[in-house]
């Protein structure tokens, strides 16, 4: 370091650690004004009503603190981080010409490339209410989105930007700007609700955005929630059977968490003349009305808007007005039970606004850039992982595959149905899983196995350990629906593989044993050739000879599994040549001669029977080897069930929580009807719950793979019936 930089590095230094000071001290008042609030709510109800706005970002605070993982921060300057991915601006994923969806083949491509967990945040709302400029500060840029400063709707189609995952480097942030719905211009309804449900079916998290209060208007824009259930199918044919599920109930095991923006807020958050939170704001407005439709209910009390927008939602008078009324409501509370509000000042004053895309941050309202942090440090911190039914997490390869099966089915004029996407998911997921675990197998293989292996043993051994690290391979990426067929087919191709191991094992001994032994043989077949051997006493020397040759042989290493094999061939075609030398020498007596010609028959004797123990003893690993594999699938396979049987179980637990949740807002509000619906959905989830967690359909797949092998290696059907057996 040159001295004239010290300066400069000190000065960085100390920015730094004021950075820090100012961060701690920050949080520690923050700390302790939420532990006064938690402890005088009734003292300070200002206080505590701006400790529960804050409450997330608080706890994350306070997490971040104590864990020294800080959360993302735009004041810090802590963009989204470096990562191996990287999209230096926003392209179109689903072009809409002239009302028409079109899968963008370049979008799909980069998607492929990001094998990481996305996490997909898709913004939809009236045109021209500032959703490309949130999504761009999502992004952490003030441009990318384009946003235009004119009358006419500028998004068309979907635009994606995937950009790295602020604080989760193993994930990706894919943002997806939608076309504003209700452009006049285009005036196509039928259109804009395929967008909305392509942003429904695509994120995890889905950014509602409107400008000003959460009157009757803005809930009526929201129509499209009612539309759900004739656009969006959860099974491919709903089961009959009076116990099943309705097919919308099901939405809440895939639909994202909802956030709903509010632009260009102005107004007080009030309840009954009390400061509200935006979360409570938003559901005192999501409440229903009473009407026929609940007669067991009495009005509810405290049906009051904030201060200001009373006026706005009027109470609908006659049945059916009421029925309207509810019915958004109801869907949104029903389809979406994890709810947050954010509202936002205008960024800047109008004059600025067509030019937001050029101002700095330093330019815009400090409270809607406090606003627009909060916002955004909500969605890094609660946004998960996009997931489909049955809790497989969707990589950026997989979220291009759903994009593609959901707008092919809607051009085809079809309805989206979730169930066969994740069958096609699966299909795809199941062939790269498989093709994944063989490359694993090859690439250890190759790196382990030094040929030829001293035993066969030792060579088995390394095929088990290679197996078990592809078999993890395959178990961590495949889908369980139709899993037995493409695991036996991985079994069969590693059994393949295996046996070509084998086989080169044994050539590349031979190979070797014969280049030993060549040279070592040499010397004997040029003194019989000179007829050293053919006098008196000739035949001792020979077989002196050849015990020399042995021993020196056998001293040497690296011959493999083929020694005594390639020994015994090369012994062999000098049989002949030994017993012309015996019956040669004059040395010996008749009785001697044939002495010594029967021993040489019983050591052959002996060898050939050694050779058999040998054979059995290899067939005998081999068996055992292809016993290990069968007992490693069947019991990696059922491991993964189990895990996905908990997935599951899971996610039935957080739908019933959620309707419950629900269910009890319900009755405190008095809707005793609504109540009972989720009742039923609830008992129905629950007779799920316990089919899920008995064993059978664990048990129905096993046997479906112990089949499929016993298909491929019918020698092993004596152990697949032991492991049917012990499954039972
Ligand atoms: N009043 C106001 N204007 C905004 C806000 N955010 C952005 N704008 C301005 O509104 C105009 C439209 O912004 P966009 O972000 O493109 O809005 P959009 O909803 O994506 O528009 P479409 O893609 O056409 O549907 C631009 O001139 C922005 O400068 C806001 O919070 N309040
Ligand atoms: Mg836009």
């Amino acid at each position: 370091m040159k001295p004239a930089e010290v300066p400069g590095l000190l000065l960085d230094l100390l920015k730094r650690f004021l950075r820090w000071a100012t961060e701690k001290i920050v949080i520690v008042v923050l700390s302790c004004t939420s532990l006064v609030c938690l402890i005088f709510p009734a003292v300070f109800p200002k206080l505590a009503l701006w400790q529960r706005i804050w409450k997330d970002h608080i706890k994350a605070r306070i997490a971040a603190m104590w864990t020294g993982n800080s959360p993302h921060r735009r004041s810090s300057g802590l963009r989204p981080e470096a990562s191996k991915f990287h999209m230096p601006s926003p392209m179109c994923l689903i072009e809409n010409r002239d009302s028409n969806l079109v899968v963008c083949p370049e979008a799909l491509q980069v998607l492929s490339k990001i094998d990481q967990p996305v996490v997909v945040v898709a913004i939809a709302g009236l045109y021209r209410t500032g959703k490309s400029f949130l999504m761009n500060k999502l992004a952490g840029k003030n441009k990318g989105f384009l946003l235009g400063s004119t009358v006419e709707a500028v998004t068309k189609g979907i635009w994606m930007w995937c950009v790295p995952y602020p604080g989760k480097p193993d994930q990706t942030l894919v943002l997806l700007d939608t076309e504003g719905l209700d452009d006049a211009k285009k005036g196509d309804v039928q259109n804009d609700s395929w967008i909305f449900v392509l942003a429904v079916l695509l994120s995890s998290t889905l950014v509602y955005n409107s400008m000003g209060v959460i009157d009757q208007h803005a809930i009526d824009q929201l129509h499209y929630v009612t539309e759900l259930t004739e656009r969006i199918k959860s099974k491919s044919s709903p089961a009959e059977d009076s116990e099943a599920l309705e097919d919308s109930a099901e939405y809440v095991r895939f639909f994202p968490s909802f956030v709903w923006a509010l632009r260009d807020f102005t107004l007080q958050l009030q309840l009954n003349g009390q400061p509200c939170t935006e979360d409570e704001y938003l559901e005192e407005m999501l409440k229903l009305k009473k009407g026929s439709d609940d007669p067991s209910a009495s009005e509810p009390t405290d049906n009051v808007a904030p201060a200001d927008s009373s006026a706005n939602c009027p109470v609908p008078s006659d049945t059916h007005d009421i029925q309207r009324y509810n019915l958004t409501r109801e869907c949104i509370r029903l389809f979406f039970p994890t709810r947050k509000c954010f509202i936002f000042d205008r960024p800047t004053n109008r004059k600025n606004l067509d030019r937001l895309e050029d101002l700095q941050d330093s330019e815009l309202d400090p409270e809607f850039l406090e606003q627009a942090e909060r916002f955004c440090d909500h969605i890094y911190e609660t946004s998960k992982a996009k997931t489909v039914p049955g809790g497989n997490i969707v990589t950026g390869c997989m979220l291009a595959k759903l994009v593609e099966t959901y707008v092919d089915t809607i051009c085809s004029g079809g309805v989206p149905c979730v169930e066969n996407a994740v069958e096609s998911l699966a299909r795809m997921e199941n062939s790269a899983a498989l093709n994944e675990a063989i490359a694993r197998y090859v690439e250890l293989m190759e790196q382990k196995v030094k040929l030829p292996t001293e035993t066969l043993q030792e060579l088995l051994d390394m095929h088990a350990e290679s197996e078990t690290e592809a078999l993890n391979v395959f178990m961590d990426r495949a889908f369980r629906n139709d899993i037995g067929q493409s695991q036996a087919e991985l079994m069969k191709i590693v059994h393949q593989k295996k046996e070509e191991y084998l086989l080169k094992n044994e050539l590349k001994s031979s190979e070797c044993c014969k280049s030993i032994l060549t040279p070592l043989f040499k010397e004997l077949d040029d003194r019989i050739n000179q007829g050293i051997y053919f006098q008196s006493g000739g035949y001792q020397n020979f077989l002196d000879d050849l015990k020399t040759i042995k021993e020196q042989y056998r001293q040497k290493n690296g011959k493999g599994i083929m020694a005594e094999e390639v020994l015994q061939q090369f012994l062999k075609e000098r049989e002949v040549v030994g017993k012309h030398i015996l019956q040669g020498d004059e040395a010996l007596t008749k009785a001697e001669k044939e002495l010594a010609d029967a021993k040489a028959k019983a050591e052959e004797e002996e060898q050939k029977k050694e050779a058999q123990k040998q054979e059995l003893a290899a067939l005998q690993l081999k068996l055992e080897d292809q016993c290990r594999t069968f007992e490693a699938n069947i019991q990696q396979l059922k491991e993964k069930l189990e895990r996905d049987r908990e997935q599951q179980l899971e996610e039935t637990k957080r739908m019933l929580d959620s309707k419950l949740r629900e269910q009890k807002k319900f009755l405190e509000e008095g809707y005793e009807s609504y109540a009972s619906r989720l009742q039923v959905e609830m008992d129905q989830l629950t007779q799920r719950d316990q089919y899920i967690g008995n064993s059978s359909w664990i048990f129905k797949i096993l046997f479906g793979l112990l089949n499929a092998i016993t298909f491929i290696f019918p020698e092993l059907l004596q152990f697949a019936i032991r492991a049917i057996m012990r499954l039972l």
